[in-house]
């Protein structure tokens, strides 16, 4: 298939101007496959920062965003500031922001997965395509979503889902895509796991079909990324 392998560091609230900087020159010198999306997620304090640091090759995504254009909401950041300090990509949690942020041209990297508790009770995959419906049901443009699939007893546990699991839940939900949105969404869509990814862990998961990338946390902060950024070589 067409889809460009994304590979995503989300920063999350880590780091500071002196340890960015120089995770940013690590990353701006390094090798990295052309064949492979970057974006790292910078703490929005930091989003100017990094877009300016970053060489261009390496987008920058907001963390969160604000649903409505401006307004008196103490603390929060519209999609108009994150494009006005130049980053491309928002990462979003809640399904109901996503119009707004197209709609004012950012990419979005839609966050879906279920609990441990889900997992057990065996509803996976219908907590995954509630949250999959709430984010299609804000999207025309699909070639500006990449979904990302994170089941929550992984993130920062680490606990990594095997990569079975992986392509499991993304294959189901590439099959949702095709017969709740198109063909064509389900067949060019990016689909990337998210949950303690590591250098030692990706290439298997990336290995697999329907494992179009990688949204990665901890491990976004150090060396090791450039590694997983080039898992699919
Ligand atoms: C899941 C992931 C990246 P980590 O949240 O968003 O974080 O790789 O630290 O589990």
């Amino acid at each position: 298939p067409g889809r460009k392998f994304f590979v995503g560091g989300n920063w999350k609230m880590n780091g500071d101007k002196k340890s960015l900087g120089a995770l940013i020159e690590t990353l701006n010198k390094a090798s990295l496959d052309p064949n492979t999306e970057v974006v790292c997620g910078a703490p929005s304090i930091y989003i100017d920062f990094a877009r300016q640091k970053l060489n261009d090759k390496i987008g920058v995504s907001a963390q969160n965003c604000y649903k409505v254009a401006k307004g008196a909401f103490t603390a929060e950041i519209s999609p108009a500031m994150i494009k006005d300090c130049g980053a491309s990509w928002v990462i979003l949690l809640i399904g109901q922001k996503v119009a707004h942020a197209l709609s004012e041209g950012l990419e979005v990297i839609g966050c879906v997965g279920e609990t441990l508790d889900e997992r057990e009770k065996g509803v996976t995959e219908k907590v995954v395509f509630e949250q999959t419906k709430a984010i299609a049901d804000n999207v025309k443009d699909w070639s500006k979503v990449v979904i990302a699939y994170e089941p929550v007893w992984a993130i920062g546990t680490g606990k990594t889902a095997t990569p079975e699991q992986a392509q499991e839940i993304h294959e189901k939900l590439r099959v949702w895509m095709k017969e709740h949105i198109s063909a064509d969404v389900a067949s060019n869509t990016r689909i990337i796991y998210g949950g303690s990814v590591t250098a030692a862990n990706c290439k298997e998961i990336a290995g697999k079909a329907d494992v179009d990338g990688f949204l990665v946390g901890g491990a976004s902060l150090k060396p090791e990324f450039v590694n997983i950024i080039n898992a699919h070589q």
